[in-house]
C-alpha cells in the first residue's frame, strides 16, 4: 500500500497550555513516522488560506484569530507531517470530534479541548487533515521551500 501522509497542526492553545507534549505522545502510540516537524509563527494570510473553504462561516473571523495566536497570546503553532498506513484516518480518529465538549473522553480534543466561554472559540488542540488530497495541498501549504 501506497504511503500517506497527513498534516497535524498543534494549535496555539494547546502550545499556550504546554500540551504539545501531550499530544505527541499520543499520537507517537498511533505508529507513524514523523517526518517534518517546525514551529511556525502563523500570518493572517497562511490562516486564511488554510481554512478557505470556511470563509464564508460565522466564525471565520475568530478562528483566523485563534490559528494566528491572537487569543492565545501571539503564541505559534506547530506544523507536523505524520506518513504512514491510513495516517490520515488515524489522527482524525485520534484527534476526536470538532466541538471538543461533543469529542470521546478518550481523545485529543476530549481530553485537552474545551469551549471558551468568553470567545467561543473551540480550543479544540489540533488540526488534522480531512483526505489523503487536502493532506497533500496542506502540506505544501505549511512547508514550502
Ligand atoms: P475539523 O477541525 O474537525 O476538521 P472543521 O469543520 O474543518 O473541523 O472546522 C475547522 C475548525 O473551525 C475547527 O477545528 C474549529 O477550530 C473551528 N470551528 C468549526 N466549527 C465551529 C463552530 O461552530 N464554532 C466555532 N469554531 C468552529
Ligand atoms: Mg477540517
Amino acid at each position: 500500500m501506497e504511503k500517506e501522509r497527513t498534516l497535524v497542526l498543534i494549535k496555539p492553545d494547546a502550545v499556550a497550555k504546554c500540551l504539545a507534549g501531550h499530544v505527541i505522545t499520543d499520537l507517537y502510540n498511533l505508529k507513524l513516522k514523523m517526518i517534518a516537524m517546525k514551529l511556525v509563527n502563523v500570518k493572517k494570510e497562511l490562516a486564511e488560506k488554510h481554512y478557505e473553504s470556511l470563509r464564508d462561516k460565522p466564525f471565520f473571523e475568530k478562528l483566523i484569530k485563534h490559528l494566528t495566536g491572537e487569543l492565545h497570546g501571539k503564541e505559534n503553532v506547530i506544523a507536523i507531517v505524520y506518513e504512514g498506513e491510513n495516517a490520515v484516518k488515524k489522527i482524525r480518529d485520534a484527534a476526536g470530534k470538532t466541538h471538543p465538549e461533543e469529542a470521546d473522553f478518550t481523545s485529543i480534543r476530549g481530553k485537552y479541548g474545551r469551549v471558551d466561554s468568553r470567545t467561543d472559540c473551540f480550543e479544540n488542540v489540533i488540526h488534522a487533515s480531512d483526505s489523503r488530497e487536502n493532506a497533500e495541498k496542506e502540506i505544501k501549504l505549511w512547508f514550502k521551500k
